[in-house]
């Protein structure tokens, strides 16, 4: 059966993902996934050597997908991060697999306080109000090439704050 060998596939994505439901979604692999990125923007300018993009991304097909990799000129080295409550203190780390899945019919908010793209190793020259080309790497979809706004840092508070502060995100 065609539909249980997509379940086992998708059997880690729904287990990462929470209670997403596998519904009628006859999907092949080779289905054509239409992804919409919005609201890109970058924390990039602190005088710090990393720093993270953030963005909306709605999956507007009936397939699941995933993000599994960004490049940005200027940052050697990019993982994508989860923010959680390690006993009641906020931590980053690396999400399970380097892999944020996005649900068919969903959007997923890459956000301060959440999952972000985290840019370590920072060697380029961000300045605030620039326009920086992310590479977005989609385990079905490919790769999508999108703007970022760099921001200024004291608009965005400092991630480790949880995003609590600064919730003025204009440019
Ligand atoms: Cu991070």
């Amino acid at each position: 059966m065609t539909r249980k060998f997509v379940v086992v596939m998708m059997l880690f994505v729904v287990l990462a993902a929470g209670c997403v439901g596998v519904e009628e979604t006859m999907t092949t692999p080779e289905m054509t996934v239409a992804l919409a990125v919005g609201n890109v923007t970058a924390n990039l300018a602190l005088p710090s050597d990393t720093g993270a993009v953030y963005m909306h991304i709605v999956n507007n097909s009936a397939a699941d997908d995933a993000l599994i990799d960004a490049a940005i000129d200027g940052c050697g080295t990019i993982e994508l991060h989860e923010m959680i409550n390690d006993n009641d203190t906020m931590v980053m780390r690396q999400v399970e697999g380097n892999r944020i899945p996005i649900p068919a019919g969903e959007t997923v908010m890459l956000q301060r306080g959440g999952l972000h793209i985290m840019c370590i190793g920072k060697t380029g020259e961000f300045t605030i109000g620039q326009s920086v080309p992310v590479t977005l790497t989609f385990e079905k979809a490919g790769t999508m090439e999108v703007m970022a706004d760099v921001l200024d840092p004291a608009k965005l508070g400092m991630e480790m704050n949880g995003g609590g502060m600064g919730t003025d995100e204009a440019p």
